[in-house]
């Protein structure tokens, strides 16, 4: 099964001499970076969704699909490399997964369906940041309702999957690998262990990442943009019968030092743990089958830091956790016409955040508050899907229907929100639901897929019931409101494809109509709690918003061993009098040559952006102007009797180029030239 990789990145002085040993051996570069080529199985799970495969890692897989240009990149850079999704920057580590266009409340983010809520009030920790490619098997990106089945949603889902044996007849395997980088000096190490029978499997792995501040085009360091992290994981299964299987899973993700240049602020620690046993049953009861049950549980512990940073006006401690139980259970039925899932679902979910203000002058007092003031979420929800076969074309009909109840557990929480809020209750209740139709058929080469469906989803724990969250963006203190109503979205999307051998091409579109949008607008009578902050914003649901995304896709084979890929994307996101939405993709492309002969692959991308035209200053955003990036990249692989050598080299940013993006935030710089090298070792 998988093994791990690790890689060694060079660094100035190591890496140099690492380097030279490396180009030694060959001259051959593959794939680098920042177009990291994604393996898209598009259309192969259910033809009918447009949904997006990311396969990670996992030594073998990086065989197979030896297009990976950098094999130990961060998870983070595969997200970043797929179609759908893009990432918002605080720093080097933990970024943020946006998917048209909308990040952490309006997408269901699941680690092989288990839910997992950050603890940070400032999204420093997305749950993506507390697993690791060494863990993974592949990312399931489903855009809008077609992401229903893993929780309420609006922009849509991303599953995580886990990376297992699952009774592969395998016996024992291992692997190691490092890797590094000269852009931030990383240093990458991780091994997988694994035995697999028929009867029993156990995977074990673990990976360790350290980096310092990374230098961006032109040579300029990036202060506070340091992390160092580790994460073990084991997995095991037993069979009892040909029908019955147990298994079990347990990860354990660890960060210090993170330094996140963006923000006032850094995290001195973020941990979880994330468990949960499954039984599987092949036959369920009646003509039903594929009975999976799942328990899981998982906490977090996120400590941001500011004692690092000169000149803070006050010093401020800010812890946050957020712990999870929760269960699903499914099954499946099918005949010729139909295949149907059903789904129940639930988790109980506690967040709590405080800060405590430290005043400079030893006669003040302390100041304490309660950012999150311990609100338990009780979310229970019921799933079903449809895959309806025609004749010529197939229909899925869904639909997802959820209760979820917030309990505001502290006195001393509910009475800081009832100074806003004098009529606020303790608990309340809301219902949520999701339908969805999508349509596909085919002509020959040709198919078309489309889609309408209508979602809601109730406000996260911070736009209800967040208290003074400091948003360093746009520079405003932010306060929830308990009263929010549910935003809704009602979404259309649309594909044209062809399909043929050696060439196809793909035109994608989908469009959000959404009602009650929540969003932070200034309310001027209110005066701040952080020193600096202009000003206050209180949660609203604003009347519409409107988000547009379009994407062209196409890839041709040139030559047997040489193919060809590019995409363009277009977005916009407004509200009901025209105003910019924040943080929408300006024009985007992309185009990657990829040459794969017997055991050498080599990348040249190209990724770019044009200049942000659409930008608010109100959510404190400026023009960002346009960019090209190239990164190139030479891998090669050694048989070394049963075992397998794999080595791989790249650069990213070829040019130097001194850019960002709109997604990173506060304008902070990507790295600049950032050689890489990564050399696997798996033993069979
Ligand atoms: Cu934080």
């Amino acid at each position: 099964m998988g093994a791990p990789h690790l890689r060694m990145l060079a660094g100035p002085g190591r890496s140099s001499y690492f380097f030279g040993m490396l180009c030694c051996l060959f001259l051959a570069t593959h794939g680098h970076a920042q177009e990291r080529k994604v393996e898209i199985e598009q259309d192969s799970v259910l033809p009918i969704d447009l949904s997006e495969v990311i396969v990670i890692s996992s030594y073998k897989k990086y065989l197979e699909h030896n297009a990976h240009p950098k094999p130990l990149s961060t998870l983070d850079e595969y997200l970043e490399a797929s179609q759908k999704v893009n990432m918002i920057k605080r720093g080097a580590y933990a970024w943020e997964p946006v998917l048209n266009d909308m990040s952490s409340e309006r997408l269901a983010i699941t680690i092989d369906g288990m839910r997992i809520f950050g603890a940070c009030t400032d999204k420093m920790d997305p749950i993506t940041s507390y697993v690791d490619v060494s863990n993974l098997s592949e990312a399931h990106v489903s855009s809008g309702q077609q992401g229903a089945e893993h929780g309420y949603t609006i922009g849509g889902a991303i599953d995580l999957k886990v990376e297992k044996s699952n009774f592969r007849p395998t016996d024992w395997e291992g692997s190691f690998e490092m890797g590094g980088e000269s852009g931030n000096n990383a240093q990458i190490i991780g091994g997988e262990l694994n035995y697999s029978d028929k009867r029993f499997y156990v995977d074990t792995d673990v990976i360790y990442r350290k980096a310092e501040n990374y230098s961006a085009g032109g040579g300029e360091e990036v202060p506070f943009s340091q992390f160092e992290k580790y994460n073990v994981s084991a997995n095991a299964g037993y069979r009892f019968s040909d029908d019955q299987k147990l298994s079990a899973s347990i990860i354990f993700d660890e960060a210090r030092d993170v330094g996140y240049p963006a923000l006032p602020m850094d995290v001195s620690l973020a941990r979880a743990f994330i468990g949960s046993v499954s039984w599987l049953q092949n036959n369920f009861f009646g003509g039903f089958t594929d009975w999976e049950t799942k328990l899981y549980a998982n906490t977090i512990t996120h400590i941001m830091d500011d004692t690092q940073r000169p000149d803070v006006p006050i010093h401020m401690d800010m812890p946050g956790w957020s712990d999870t139980y929760g269960y699903f259970s499914q099954t499946k039925w099918k005949n010729e016409r139909h295949k149907v899932l059903l789904k129940l679902d639930g988790y109980y979910n506690r967040s709590l955040a405080e800060m405590t203000m430290y005043p400079n002058n030893p006669n003040e007092n302390e100041m304490f508050m309660l950012t999150w003031p311990d609100v338990r979420t009780l979310n229970s929800g019921f799933y079903v899907e449809d895959v309806i076969q025609l004749k010529k074309s197939s229909i899925k009909l869904a639909t997802r229907l959820t209760l979820q109840n917030f309990n505001v557990a502290d006195e001393f929480g509910r009475n800081s929100l009832r100074i806003f809020y004098p009529e606020m209750e303790q608990r309340q209740t809301r219902f949520l639901k999701s339908v969805s139709a999508q349509y596909h058929t085919n002509l020959k080469a040709w198919h078309f897929n489309g889609g309408l469906s209508y979602g809601d989803r109730a406000p996260s724990v911070s736009e209800g019931f967040g208290f003074y969250l400091f948003n360093s963006f746009d520079g405003h203190d932010y306060i929830g409101d308990p009263d929010l109503k549910n935003e809704k979205a009602l979404e259309g999307n649309a594909k044209i494809s062809f399909k043929e051998e050696d060439f196809s091409m793909g035109l994608e579109g989908n469009y959000f109509r959404m009602t009650d949008y929540i969003i932070g607008e200034i309310d001027p009578t209110l005066s701040v709690m952080t020193i600096g902050a202009d000003g206050v914003k209180m949660y609203k649901n604003i009347e519409n918003a409107d988000l547009y995304n379009v994407t062209l896709d196409a890839e041709y084979k040139i030559l047997p061993a040489l193919k060809w890929s590019g995409v363009v994307s277009y977005h916009r996101g407004t509200d009901q009098n025209g105003r910019n939405l924040p943080f929408i993709s300006p024009f985007a492309y992309g185009s990657n040559l990829q040459y794969t002969h017997k055991t050498f692959t080599g990348a040249l991308a190209m990724r770019g952006a044009g200049k942000q035209v659409n930008f608010n200053p109100e959510f404190g955003e400026d023009e960002t102007e346009a960019y090209t990036v190239f990164s190139l990249s030479l891998g090669k692989q050694f048989s070394l009797g049963m075992d397998e050598l794999y080595v791989k080299l790249g650069v990213e940013n070829i040019f130097d180029e001194y850019y960002s993006t709109y997604s990173d935030w506060k304008n902070i710089p990507r790295m600049g030239r950032n050689f890489f090298a990564t050399v696997s070792y798996a033993i069979n």
